[in-house]
Parts: C-alpha cells; structure tokens; sequence
C-alpha cells in the first residue's frame, strides 16, 4: 500500500481554463447526521473509489453560456415552453399579481417570458450579472452545454468528492461551522424565510460565480448561490458495497441537484451542508438552479 498523500496537496490548476485536477482516490459519501434529512437518502455514509478528473472552479456563468448560445443557435427549455419558476419576492408588483404560484411553496411563481437572458421575467436583463451563474437551464440545456464544451455533468460522487475539498465528513464545504468567526461562506438567505432577507451575505439572488472564499480544491460557491445539476438518476436507496466511479440508477424520473441556493436558510431548508441533495425533472427549471461542468483527465490513469 503507497502511503497516503494529502488530497488537499495534489490538487491542481489544469491548463484548462478555469478547471482543476482533483486527485480521485476513496472517500466516503453520503452523512449519517440526524440533523439531515434522512428521507432526501443523505446516508447511509459509503466507500466511492473515483478516477481522477478535472472539474469547473465555478458554476458556468452567463457569459459561459451565452458563448455557447451564440456559436450553436441553442434555444433552451424555457424559451421554448415560454415561462419558468422565479422567486415571487424578486418579481415587479404587477407580474408577482399575475404569476400563478405553487400551493406547496408559494415563494415560486411561474412566469411567462422568464428564461436565462430575462430571468425575473420581461423586463428583467443580466445588466450587471455577465459572470452570476446562468439560471432557467434546464437538465438537457446543461447537458447539451456540456457537449459542446466537451465536457459532461459530474456524476453525483464527483460532485459531493469535489465539495468536500478533501476533507472527511464534514459539515459544509469549507469546515463545521456555518459562519467560522462570522464570515459569510456561501450565498444563502439570512432572515426570516421566505418573507426577510437581511442580505448578511451580501446578495439576495445571485451571485457572482467566483464570490465567497473557494474550497480547499478551489472550487467556489459549492454551497449556495445556485443548485447545480447533476449527471444522475435520483435514487434515496444507495449501494453501501464499495463502488468505482458509480453513475448512479441505470433510469429514473428526476435527476440529482447538488448544493443548495440562495434560498436555503438554517429554520427551513438547509440544504447547503455538503450531503444534502435534491432533485427534479430534467425539463425543470428555475432562477436558483444552474451547473458547473466535469472533464476527463486526458492520457491519465489512476495509479492502482
Ligand atoms: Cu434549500
């Protein structure tokens, strides 16, 4: 057995543009804490074994995307269903007045016209938000990004490995403490949900992709700021048996969503602590839900 080098040490800066080299190796995914939420199937806590791979530093931003929208003709998902889900706080009086909201969650209204250049709806542009994640993308629109950076979504182990930073079953991306010495670590909401953002953080929608200090991979924003999707199938009924580079369910009807949003707060939803999961149908989409891309490492291979 080689002896155990730090992960934190062997990270890299690929030549790739903004992408790193993660080291791959074994660590444990998934939480056992009760303080969790076991039903979103956040443990039982599982040996993954991963081959190095290169991953975005940050969410692929609306100029990111805009590239790709320029050089391929894309029309997203929600340009061609002509509405999507915006926060009902961040919508003019009138549209808020008109936009049907969701019983279960009535922060959420659906709106006509919203979609990733417009994303409060008409009216609304990215005028200041160049380098704020894109939102309003749908899995097959983050999909079909991927391929033509050449690049795919991260598996759900490369993601919560890459989270992690190296680190063994933490709480969070960046250690065990919320606000380490009242720093503000990520982009989520403080105050009274969903009626007061006080905006401790800084921001009450998005953020740029590379505010807040990264993790010891320096990776940003892999807590808050944006739900990012995932390659995989949802499942809360994991493998416990030691698995190599798991894809996930072979079907499935939602895909995974990794990391939490701007609206996640500590009394509500805390799901930004670096287990905790969701999902939601690939043609979803929503102003809190963007991705960050993987890659192969090109001629490597794992040493054995
Ligand atoms: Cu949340």
């Amino acid at each position: 057995m080689p002896q155990p080098v730090p992960l934190v040490a062997r990270a890299r800066v690929s030549d790739r543009t903004g992408m790193v080299q993660l080291p791959g190796g074994t660590f444990r995914m998934g939480t056992d804490d009760s303080s969790g939420f076991a039903a979103d199937g956040e443990g039982p806590i599982r040996e993954v074994e991963l081959d190095p791979f290169l991953i975005d530093r940050f969410a692929v931003s609306n100029d990111d995307f805009a590239a790709f929208v320029e050089a391929s003709g894309y029309v997203t998902e929600a340009e061609r269903y002509g509405w999507s889900y915006v926060f009902a706080g961040f919508l003019a009086s009138e549209l808020r007045r008109i936009s049907p909201r969701l019983e279960a969650t009535p922060w959420w209204a659906g709106v006509e016209g919203a979609q990733w250049r417009s994303p409060e709806g008409p009216g609304s542009t990215l005028q200041g938000r160049a380098d704020h994640p894109v939102v309003h993308v749908s899995w097959d629109d983050a999909q079909a990004y991927a391929q033509w950076a050449g690049k795919r979504l991260p598996t759900e182990a490369q993601w919560e490995y890459a989270a992690r930073g190296g680190h063994e079953q933490r709480r969070y991306s960046w250690g065990e403490e919320l606000t380490p010495g009242g720093a503000h670590m990520a982009n989520i909401w403080q105050g009274r949900f969903p009626v007061k953002n006080t905006l401790d953080d800084g921001f009450a929608g998005t953020a740029p992709v590379d505010a807040f200090p990264p993790n010891d991979y320096r990776l940003h924003n892999m807590a808050g700021n944006v739900w990012e999707w995932c390659a995989d199938w949802w499942t809360t009924d994991h493998d416990t048996a030691v698995q190599q580079n798991p894809p996930g369910p072979s079907t499935g009807s939602a895909k995974v969503m990794r990391g939490g949003s701007y609206l996640c707060h500590e009394s509500y939803c805390n799901r930004y602590r670096v287990a905790a999961r969701t999902s939601n149908t690939i043609g979803s989409a929503g102003g809190n839900l963007g991705f960050r891309c993987v890659a192969d490492v090109f001629g490597s291979q794992r040493a054995t």
